[in-house]
């Protein structure tokens, strides 16, 4: 085979770079199997020096699972199906100024689908168009994020499942983030959603520890943006235990991609979260992505009612 394969960086305890692979090499199943491999162990990939065309990026998603088409008929590509598309185009997608900075793209730490009962698999991204500042997608292993827990905390989320609906705003989630969003142009998602976010889309429920099913490993499984609250636990006692494990995620070991067009990215969305820096606003930054069908079984719709 003529691609290599690295740590992402050294020390980070997650993440591989796989440098040079080609269309035909993914013919291979010991290929296969080594990428599924590195995808379920590492749970980020960098693929770097490969020619990347959506077809590819289709092909390749698809040595991981099924494909899904994404339930939000808004973001779906016009040419591909198995495509999202998502256009940090300010009149589309929204302006907002976060800690005061003008920025598009701006997403939350989260976990992809955490908003409906079957969360996907996993996700390849790929850069369309890249903005001169920002737009750097960050990640977060939560195996990482469950070993680094204190005992009594480990001991305490045993059990518990956290109540989450879709958010539209990235500014508009208790947990999402501590910067400060104001909106300045409401993005069209929000316009076309809000009105039907009760019904289309009510809240869900997922457990806080889920293991790995491969490996045997616990996962704080936790998605900042959209919690609502620990499901029985609406009251002050119940969030700051939500506070304090939504701190502890997001001061673990991360790591920010800086794109280049040359290059996918893939995790496994049941262990690894990740968010969007905000970038250039008289830019257009372009990404696409696949969704990797699964379903770890564990999560449930929650009628409004029940919902506290
Ligand atoms: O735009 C990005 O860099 C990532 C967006 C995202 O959260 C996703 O594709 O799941
Ligand atoms: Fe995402």
């Amino acid at each position: 085979m003529a691609y290599s394969v690295e740590a992402l960086h050294e020390g980070l305890g997650f993440g591989k770079q796989v440098i040079g692979l080609r269309r035909e090499d993914i013919d291979v199943e010991a290929v296969r199997a080594e990428l599924r491999d590195y995808w379920i162990r590492d749970g980020l990939v960098v693929f770097r020096g490969s020619e990347v065309t959506p077809a590819f990026q289709i092909e390749l998603s698809r040595v991981f699972g099924e494909l899904e088409i994404h339930p939000i008929r808004e973001l779906r590509s016009a040419e591909h199906d198995e495509l999202i598309t998502l256009v940090s185009d300010k009149q589309k997608e929204g302006l907002f100024a976060v800690d005061g900075v003008e920025s598009v793209a701006f997403l939350p730490w989260h976990s992809d689908l955490i908003f409906v009962d079957r969360i996907n698999h996993g996700g390849l991204l790929t850069a369309q168009r890249i903005s001169s500042w920002g737009g750097e997608t960050g990640f977060i292993d939560q195996v990482q994020a469950y070993e680094l827990l204190p005992d009594d905390l480990k001991a305490e989320i045993e059990g518990l499942e956290v109540v989450y609906q879709l958010c539209i705003n990235p500014g508009g989630s208790r947990y999402g983030t501590k910067s400060t969003v104001r909106t300045i142009i409401t993005s069209d998602f929000e316009k076309s959603v809000g009105p039907r976010l009760d019904s289309d889309f009510p809240p869900v429920v997922h457990p806080l520890v889920f293991i790995q099913p491969d490996t045997g490993r616990k996962v704080l499984n936790l998605s900042p943006f959209g919690a609502l609250h620990i499901l029985g636990r609406d009251d002050e006692a119940g969030h700051a235990l939500l506070r304090r494990l939504v701190d502890h995620l997001t001061a673990c070991p991360s790591y920010f991609h800086r794109w280049q067009p040359s290059e996918m990215l893939l995790w496994d969305n049941w262990r690894m979260a990740h968010c969007v820096t905000g970038a250039a606003p008289d830019e257009v930054r372009v990404m696409q992505r696949t969704t990797i069908m699964g379903d770890y079984g564990l999560g449930r719709r929650l009628d409004a009612r029940q919902a506290a």
